[in-house]
């Protein structure tokens, strides 16, 4: 899964029409480096980032939605808020990518009323304060819990399995070591018999580990990830498609041998 920031800063302040074409070319060079979904977000969930209106979110990600998923593009969108699902699944979005999980009121019913596919994600907290005070008993197994009551009420609202997707949600309301347990222990979500998806790209839990800046963490990144597959995850959301990629051809040649040896 590659990520597309449609938020105005994230490619140039040239106006609205140049930050859109910018997000639809960036989109493309992701799906040629090998991304399977393209993943669109018009609101930052970093830590303290400034909510968006609606409306306003709307307007970054549907002229980007429509032209990549006019080209045949698997789009996901990544948003919490119930009305631009709406939208962008209208728009030709095949998955909800939701760090609430469905939570805020009216979510559920939005994916319910579609045939998409929906990532639910763990988050202790709100992006405004997660990461004032992370505290858990026993991380993994918390998480694990929240993850099975939020298949479970998807179920509820008559949304199948086979649509579900949960994410531990790494760097969102959790510690280093809360991030390094969840990593070390993937396996045990992935008994929940949905598939995971890992988000490590670029997190400032990298940072603590390498001293790195955001923009130097690419190798961090590409070890997290084989990390997280190698414990069971399936979906791997990432900034640099092409080197995830390189990482995984050497993996599956290792990994799947067509001899047995
Ligand atoms: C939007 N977003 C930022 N980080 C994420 C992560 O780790 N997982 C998912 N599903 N979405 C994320």
């Amino acid at each position: 899964m590659g990520i597309v920031n449609t938020t105005p800063d994230s490619f140039s302040d040239g106006g609205r029409w140049i930050d859109a074409q910018a997000a639809i070319r960036h989109a493309l060079k992701l799906r040629e480096d090998g991304a399977d979904i393209l993943d669109v977000g018009g609101e930052s969930t970093r830590p303290g980032a400034a909510v968006v209106p609606v409306a306003e979110e709307i307007r970054r990600v549907l002229p980007v939605i429509e032209a990549l998923a006019g080209r045949g593009c698997v789009v996901s969108v990544d948003t919490k808020k119930p009305e631009v699902m709406r939208a962008a699944l209208d728009a030709g979005a095949a998955m909800v990518n939701d760090v609430m999980a469905l939570r805020v009121p009216g979510a559920m019913e939005a994916v319910a009323a579609s045939d998409a596919a929906v990532c639910l994600m763990h988050m202790q907290g709100e992006p405004q304060n997660m990461q004032q005070a992370p505290a858990y008993a026993d991380v993994v197994q918390e998480v694990k819990q929240f993850l099975h009551g939020r298949l479970a009420a998807c179920e509820a609202a008559g949304i199948r399995r086979e649509r579900l997707v949960v994410d531990p949600g790494f760097g969102f309301g959790k510690t280093l070591e809360h991030n390094l347990a969840l990593l070390r222990h993937l396996d045990r979500l992935a008994a929940l018999v949905a598939p995971v998806l890992a988000g490590l790209s670029r997190k400032s839990m990298l940072g603590a580990l390498t001293g790195r800046a955001v923009e130097e963490r690419e190798f961090a990144g590409v070890a997290a990830h084989l990390a997280a597959l190698a414990r069971g995850a399936r979906l791997l959301r990432v900034h640099n498609v092409a080197a995830m990629c390189d990482a995984l051809a050497v993996w599956n040649a290792v990994e799947e041998q067509q001899d047995g040896t």
